[in-house]
């Protein structure tokens, strides 16, 4: 009898040490690499409940989540819930609708009518984008009406003598103001002036009034137009002169999204004049911009007059930058484009803000939780479907959730060699990091990348939505 209590005793115990190891080995393998896809996603998706869970404990009503020291933070004297609203999209995908709800009933209960000057480029990605996609997600026709409202408290920073926004608008009184640096007087970035198209161009179709794309089209042609005899624009132009204030071009931030937004918009709006800017741009890129350097292909900085090297840098956000031209069809340049970012990831296990190649040497040691490499490695798998980038996904997870994963959701860090915390949470990391870590764990069942288009803040919109013909008509061209 006691024999038999001992040997039952010590079965169990083998079984529950078995059972311990076999839990730890299933957990580390899913730190380290998921077994399945499945899980993959699934572990995004936890991550995302976390991180929003402490976004609505210390920071609800603010637009910004602090989540070392625990608070929130507004970007401008009152809150806009640029997170909540950021965050709407990604937690739709997941199937989260208590959380897609109670943000839904957040946004419709938002008075915009406030004493606030809004920087519009970010108000455009983030807000009226978001705004958008909650729209395009539920159809209500109160949603519609908020982002008209939004857009019509936007359209006067259009007014300016070239049609180049001004780089700030005060959301009552219709009031501009704003110079982003680099000279005198109203000066702005070439991203901030003309990153509009996709936004504009859906408020357009669903108001059936064109007066937004239009704003849009003048914004990005006055830029176009002011191109220099090699096809490039600069980086810096005065909004009332059309004076270029800075001659540097590059697909860095600060120019960024001007590039993705003509190809981008033309998926959803065929609009052939925007078609013909985009060719003539990408032409201009390879040629000025492209170069192979100790065996990788990178994209460096030029003076848009001379075409001399002005700086062999890359800032993270250009990371963007295959995914662009993997929809665009230029596979091959995508995919030495993307290796070239894989190899800068894993020398820092972290993508610095800025990287000078030709001295390798870190410039902006920061990092912001920023996606484009996500967004680049998920586009790449989708269009090409090979494994390869999706096991670079995986380690990009797995890296920072090492660096960033906090006690409460992640952080920023100051320095990628160092990893430092920093006390910084981007709306982004919501709205795109972990949107494009977790569609890249689901198959296609789960999400049809080919169905969507993603605005430059990943707020995804149905293609099926907007009827071309339709389109041409609603927007003008
Ligand atoms: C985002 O807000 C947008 O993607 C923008 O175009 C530039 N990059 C940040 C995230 O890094």
């Amino acid at each position: 009898m006691k024999k038999n209590r001992f040997l039952r005793a010590s079965l169990l115990l083998l079984a529950t040490l078995l059972l311990a190891a076999s839990c730890k080995e299933s957990k580390e393998t899913s730190e380290v690499s998921p077994e399945s896809e499945i899980s993959f996603a699934d572990e995004v998706k936890a991550e995302m409940q976390r991180s929003w869970s402490a976004y609505k404990e210390y920071a609800w009503g603010y637009d910004v989540l602090l989540p070392l020291s625990k608070k929130g933070f507004n970007w401008y004297e009152e809150s806009l819930g640029i997170s909540p609203i950021d965050a709407y999209s990604t937690l739709a995908l997941m199937g989260l609708e208590a959380e897609t709800q109670e943000i839904e009933a957040y946004a419709l209960a938002m008075d915009w009518d406030k004493d606030v000057y809004v920087q519009i480029f970010e108000v455009n990605i983030r807000i009226l984008g978001g705004l958008l996609a909650i729209y395009d997600h539920t159809q209500n026709p109160e949603v519609l009406a908020k982002a008209i409202d939004f857009g019509n408290r936007m359209l006067p920073a259009f007014d300016s003598p070239t049609g180049i926004p001004y780089h700030s608008v005060n959301l009552k009184t219709g009031a501009v103001s704003g110079n982003q640096g680099e000279g005198e007087g109203n000066v702005i970035n070439v991203a901030q002036a003309a990153t509009y198209l996709i936004e504009f161009g859906i408020l357009s179709y669903y108001a059936k009034d064109p007066k937004y794309y239009q704003a849009a089209k003048r914004a990005s042609k006055a830029i176009f137009d002011r191109r220099s005899e090699l096809g490039l624009p600069g980086d810096y132009i005065n909004v009332e002169t059309g004076e270029w204030t800075n001659t540097w071009s590059y697909l860095q931030a600060g120019v960024d999204s001007y590039y993705e937004y003509l190809m981008k918009s033309t998926v959803l709006f065929p609009d052939p004049e925007v078609k013909a800017m985009w060719e003539a741009s990408r032409e201009a890129i390879n040629t000025h911009y492209a170069e192979e350097f100790d065996g990788k292909l990178f994209y460096r900085c030029v003076d848009m007059n001379t075409g001399a090297v002005v700086k062999r840098s890359m800032s993270l956000y250009d990371a963007f930058y295959p995914a662009v031209q993997a929809l665009d069809g230029d596979l091959e340049n995508a995919e030495r484009n993307m290796e070239t970012w894989n190899w800068l990831w894993n020398k820092y296990q972290l993508l610095p803000t800025r990287y000078l190649y030709e001295e390798d040497k870190v410039e902006y040691s920061n990092s912001e939780l920023n996606p484009e490499i996500v967004e680049s490695a998920y586009y790449l798998h989708q269009i090409t479907r090979d494994p390869k980038y999706l096991e670079w996904i995986k380690t990009y997870w797995k890296d920072m959730n090492t660096c960033c994963r906090n006690e409460v959701a992640f952080n920023a860090v100051e320095d990628v060699r160092t990893k430092e915390p920093k006390d910084y949470l981007a709306t982004y990391f919501y709205a795109e990091t972990l949107k494009y870590f977790y569609l890249a764990g689901v198959d296609q069942d789960g999400f049809d990348f080919n169905a969507y288009l993603f605005n430059t803040e990943a707020h995804p919109f149905k293609r099926s939505h907007f009827d071309p013909a339709l389109a041409a008509t609603y927007l003008g061209y």
